[in-house]
C-alpha cells in the first residue's frame, strides 16, 4: 500500500499515467476521469484516459473528451500504454471485472493502481485507496483528492470544474439524491466559481436527446410500464426488437427507469432490457429499500442500496417472471 505523502511524490514528477473507469462510462465515469486529466496533464503528467467500451454523446463533449481511447477500437495501442504506465487511476469502480477484458492487462501492469470510488465492497487490487461510500460521486472525490490530498486547488481550471461538475450533477439525479449534502453543494459553488457553466452543462447532458430516443421513452411510458400496486413497485420490459425498432443506441435507456421510480407511492422500479446476448436489469429504490439485495443475491450483480443492476442468462419472460416471484419474500419492506 502507498500512502499519501509517497503517492504525492510520485506526482511531483512527470509520470506516464492511465486513467481508466467502468464498462459503458456514465457521466460520472467521463467527468471524473477528465476532470483528473485535465489536473495531471496541467503538471506535464503523460496522462491517457481508456474508457472500456464506447459512451453516449451527451457526455462525449467535455474538454479533453477528443483525447480519449475505446479499449474495444484501440486493442494494441490501449494494452501498451497500460503496461507501460507508471500509475494507472481506477476511477468510479473498484473491481477489474468492471472493465472487461481491460481488467486482465491492468492487472498484469506493473504500475501503482490508485482507486478512487464511491462502491460498496471494493475487491483488493490497489495499491492506493480513496474511497468512500457516502459520496454522491466519484468527481467529489476526485475533487477532494485534488484539493485536499494534494493540496492543488489553484490546479481546479475551468476544464477540471467543467468535468467534474458533470460528474456530480449526473450522479446526483441533478443534485436531487440524499447524498447530496451541503459539502457536496458547496464543492459545486467551487466548481461554479473555477469557471463550471452550470446552465451550459445542464442543457448539454439532459436536452441534448436524438428524436428516435424521446419516441423510444414515450413507447417504454405508454406500452411497457406495469404497476404492481400490491408491492409498490413499477417495472418496465423492453425486448431486443424494441431496440431494433427505435434504433436504440449506448446511454438511450439510461434513466428510463427513473420515470418508473416517480410514480406516487412507488418503493421499487425495475427497467428490464433484452441486450443480443443477455438480459440486463436496472433496480433504482426509495428510502431503505435494498434494490442492490435483489441484483446480488438473484442477479448475479450489485450496486447502492437506492440503485442497482444485474444480469441474467435466462430468457426476457424468464427475468420478468422471476423478478415478480421475488417480490413477496420483500413485501414487508415495501408496504412500509
Ligand atoms: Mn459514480
Amino acid at each position: 500500500m502507498l500512502d499519501i505523502a509517497t503517492l504525492a511524490e510520485l506526482l511531483a514528477k512527470p509520470q506516464k499515467i492511465v486513467i481508466t473507469t467502468h464498462h459503458k462510462p456514465d457521466g460520472d465515469a467521463m467527468g471524473s476521469s477528465l476532470g483528473l486529466y485535465n489536473y495531471l496533464i496541467q503538471q506535464g503528467h503523460h496522462a491517457k484516459v481508456i474508457t472500456p467500451t464506447d459512451y453516449p454523446d451527451n457526455i462525449s463533449w467535455m474538454p479533453g473528451n477528443d483525447d480519449v481511447i475505446i479499449y474495444t477500437e484501440n486493442l494494441e495501442q490501449s494494452a501498451q500504454l497500460i503496461a507501460d504506465a507508471d500509475i494507472i487511476f481506477c476511477l468510479d469502480f473498484n473491481a477489474l471485472s468492471r472493465i472487461n477484458n481491460m481488467g486482465i492487462l491492468v492487472g498484469e501492469s506493473a504500475a501503482k493502481k490508485v482507486m478512487i470510488d464511491h462502491h460498496l465492497e471494493p475487491a483488493d487490487f490497489d495499491d492506493y485507496r480513496y474511497w468512500d461510500i457516502n459520496a454522491c460521486a466519484t468527481a467529489q472525490l476526485v475533487y477532494k483528492f485534488i484539493v485536499k490530498e494534494l493540496n492543488n486547488k489553484q490546479l481546479v481550471n475551468k476544464d477540471v470544474a467543467t468535468c467534474l461538475y458533470t460528474g456530480i450533477m449526473t450522479d446526483s439525479a441533478s443534485f436531487s439524491l440524499p447524498n447530496t449534502t451541503a459539502e457536496v453543494h458547496r464543492i459545486v459553488a467551487d466548481l461554479i466559481d473555477a469557471g463550471a457553466q452550470s446552465y451550459q452543462i445542464h442543457q448539454l447532458v439532459f436536452n441534448n436527446s436524438s428524436e428516435s430516443r424521446l419516441r423510444f421513452l414515450g413507447m417504454c411510458l405508454s406500452e411497457k410500464l406495469e404497476v404492481l400496486e400490491e408491492y409498490n413497485t413499477a417495472l418496465i420490459t423492453v425486448s431486443k426488437q424494441d431496440l431494433e425498432k427505435y434504433n436504440v443506441v449506448t446511454g438511450d435507456t439510461e434513466g428510463i427507469v427513473n420515470y418508473a421510480l416517480s410514480i406516487t407511492g412507488i418503493r421499487l422500479a425495475a427497467f428490464i432490457v433484452e441486450r443480443s446476448d443477455m438480459v440486463k436489469l436496472s433496480l433504482r429504490s426509495r428510502g431503505e429499500f435494498p434494490a442492490n439485495d435483489i441484483c446480488k443475491k438473484y442477479f448475479n450483480g450489485g450496486g447502492h442500496r437506492n440503485a442497482a443492476g444485474g444480469m441474467s442468462n435466462s430468457s426476457l419472460e424468464e427475468v420478468v417472471n422471476q423478478f415478480k416471484l421475488i417480490l413477496p419474500e420483500y413485501k414487508k419492506l415495501l408496504i412500509q
